[in-house]
């Protein structure tokens, strides 16, 4: 059977063979950002789902933290295990070239899900939500919450690095100088932990008695902004966006802690990543870039999109 070997975003596997290709090998590895955690519990729920259905066999291993030194062992521990195809979601930008390296060194098919490497010759695929499109949404969201009032906006960022809410920072930093009645007072970084994002949240509230709005760009610094501004009693009084659906994010938005949420779709990636990959093992046509569904959610019409609250288990 010869592939389908189309042009644009749709390129060769690259080993070397034109026709499909039926291999021994059939197992999977997910390496995710960090353990336990709702989105990548949902993005392995949907990897899960669809390597069962194409009969391949998937493994997960999650790092402790979201922490590129405790990432990289994972990933040169599992090139002794041999897989056909690993998904990885590198929890830095550059950090994890090196190993990502050295399991395409070992023939090992690779595919990012969700973050992605600078180096985009690396992995052979990479699916995530557009982020900086979720960014700019989540400005115009938040824009719109605040209405005709004036005063300053803060963006929480995660850590310098990570793909992902880079692009979310950068989508909402080019989208809120459009509203001249919004101050933006940049970015600061939550290292990913709630407590971080708390603290910086109540700094900012003494520094900026003007703060009107926050963006946290992933759900624990969204879960870290809705404690401090519920602490503060500020809560609804400075409106805060969060990105990602966890389920305590989705009880703050039900009962006012936050008041939209910009939600991805992680088990789609997960299943994408798998078709790309396993697409890859056989010598199918690989897409380069897929990016999947982001949706705005809010207290009135979160019911009906309750397809994108995350899992927190399959
Ligand atoms: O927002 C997601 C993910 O897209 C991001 O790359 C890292 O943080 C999350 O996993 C949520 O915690």
């Amino acid at each position: 059977v010869l592939a389908a070997c189309g042009g644009g975003k749709i390129g060769e596997s690259g080993d070397g063979q034109a026709g499909s290709n039926k291999p021994n090998n059939k197992k999977l590895t997910l390496i995710t950002g960090v353990k336990a955690e709702p989105f990548y519990i949902s993005m392995r729920c949907g990897a899960e789902a669809e390597a069962k259905k194409a009969g391949y066999e998937l493994n997960t291993q999650e790092p402790d933290k979201f922490e590129a030194s405790l990432q990289s062992p994972i990933v040169t521990g599992v090139l002794s295990t041999k897989p056909a195809g690993v998904l990885i979601a590198p929890t830095d930008n550059k950090a994890l070239a090196a190993p990502m390296k050295q399991l395409t060194g070992a023939g090992i098919k690779v595919v990012e899900v969700d973050t992605a490497l600078e180096d985009k010759s690396v992995a052979q695929s990479s699916i995530s939500s557009n982020n900086e499109q979720g960014g700019q949404l989540a400005a115009q969201t938040l824009a719109k919450l605040v209405g005709s009032g004036t005063g300053s906006v803060l963006v929480l960022n995660t850590k310098a690095g990570t793909s992902t809410t880079d692009a979310r920072a950068k989508g909402f930093e080019a989208e809120i100088k459009k509203y001249p009645n919004l101050k933006y007072l940049g970015q600061q970084y939550t290292d990913n932990e709630p407590s971080i994002a708390a603290q910086r949240v109540s700094a900012a509230l003494s520094a900026n008695p003007d703060l009107v709005g926050v963006f946290a760009t992933n759900l624990n610094s969204g879960e870290g902004a809705a404690t401090s501004l519920r602490n503060a009693n500020k809560q609804g009084a400075v409106k805060l966006v969060g990105f990602d659906a966890s389920p305590k994010q989705v009880d703050d938005l039900r009962n006012g802690g936050v008041q939209a949420l910009i939600a991805q779709d992680p088990a789609t990636i997960g299943s994408k990543g798998v078709q790309q990959a396993i697409a890859a093992i056989e010598g199918k046509p690989v897409t380069r870039d897929i990016a999947t569904d982001l949706v705005a959610l809010t207290k009135d019409d979160m019911q009906s999109k309750s397809q994108y609250f995350y899992k927190q288990s399959c």
